[in-house]
């Protein structure tokens, strides 16, 4: 009976409006599923990519999923992967170094990894426009895609996906957790989505988790993950009033604001009054002729924690993040930065906000 964890988009080493207890946060998750995995006692770990923010995760990012690894190898569970479009780079991934050191598995889509006798065949992420699942017959596909039973502009159709000949398809990319159950050569085919493990964006209100599945029944089973508090204030309510009122310390405070009524410095000067962790204004109200209204969040000294943190106020897409970080990054000599930029708009052809 081989029972796994599917997660994915774990993104670790994402430092989220420029706070470094969010970039701990995003790795605390990813170690709460190593402790549910030894737990529950599952056979394996299907992370189904995005594991990590970008191509190039920092020392504790990295230290924090060794430790992970190591402990899934400790209690004998194996871990599964395929690399997503947020990490891949264009030579060895990461997970190749995983898979070196023996904690993990790359898995492939020209030969399966048998897990207990179930054949399991993966897909890293592919930015062409036609993809074609490998015949996975009778198995487990694992792969990082946008279907468009999910997203219009998904690069993969679901009545495609379903020929595959798979009973399973876990499946990373999309933030939410999705279930069909389809048949195909009367075999049911169960399809899904993990969901990601922290909130990503804003938009991601739901509560966050994993899926264990038992492979011989094809039972689901979500298990829910502790993460950091979103504190959500619809446009239809008074934000002073809620903050007011609300214990939102330690929280990320999600303001929806439609109403000229309040000013964004007002409600972000009492959110931080209260002891939110952040305060984040999604400003609804209809662009006027005056001057974008100043935030207070402004710090001098660290000009390079500025420009971030006034980055991170900009709902700017994962692509524009990534150009930034590639424009910015030190360690990349000014030469190089043509070329690494003009590889990033290749690979990621499509942009997600
Ligand atoms: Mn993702």
């Amino acid at each position: 009976m081989a029972r796994v964890l599917h997660t994915g988009d774990t993104h670790i080493g994402f430092r989220q409006y420029g706070l470094e207890e969010r970039r701990a946060d995003f790795a605390k998750a990813f170690l709460q599923i190593v402790q549910l995995a030894r737990d529950e006692s599952v056979a394996a770990v299907i992370h189904a990519g995005d594991l990590f923010e970008d191509r190039t995760p920092g020392a504790e990012d990295l230290l924090a999923t060794l430790q992970g690894l190591s402990a899934l190898k400790d209690a004998g569970i194996r871990f599964l992967g395929i690399v997503g479009n947020h990490e891949q780079r264009r030579g060895v991934q990461w997970l190749d170094l995983f898979a070196e050191l023996g904690l993990a598995v790359h898995l492939r889509s020209d030969r399966p990894f048998e897990l207990e006798g179930i054949p399991i065949w993966g897909l890293d992420f592919s930015g062409r426009r036609e993809i074609t699942p490998p015949l996975c017959e009778g198995g487990v596909l694992v792969c990082h895609q946008l279907l468009d039973a999910v997203d219009i502009d998904g690069e993969l159709a679901l009545e495609k996906l379903v020929r595959c000949g798979a009973r399973f398809v876990l499946m990373g990319d999309y933030h939410e957790y999705r279930e069909w159950r389809e048949r195909y050569n009367n075999h049911e085919i169960l399809i899904t989505y993990c969901g990601s493990t922290e909130r990503w964006a804003l938009d991601e209100t739901s509560p966050r988790g994993v899926s264990i599945i038992d492979l011989s029944t094809g039972r689901l089973d979500r298990r829910h993950l502790e993460t950091r508090a979103f504190f959500y204030i619809r446009a239809d309510e008074d934000p002073i009033q809620r903050l007011e009122t609300s214990p939102v310390h330690g929280a990320v405070v999600v303001v929806y604001l439609a109403s000229p009524q309040w000013t964004i410095a007002e409600i972000e000067k009492l959110g931080y009054e209260r002891g939110a962790l952040a305060v984040r204004i999604r400003d609804l109200r209809a662009p006027t002729e005056s001057p974008p209204e100043p935030s207070l969040e402004l710090e001098f000294g660290d000009i390079e924690r500025t420009v971030t943190e006034a980055l991170a106020r900009k709902n700017l897409s994962p692509l524009a993040r990534e150009l930034d970080q590639i424009i910015r990054d030190l360690q990349i000599p000014d030469s190089n930065v043509d070329p690494e930029v003009t590889a990033l708009l290749e690979r990621a052809w499509r942009v997600k906000a």
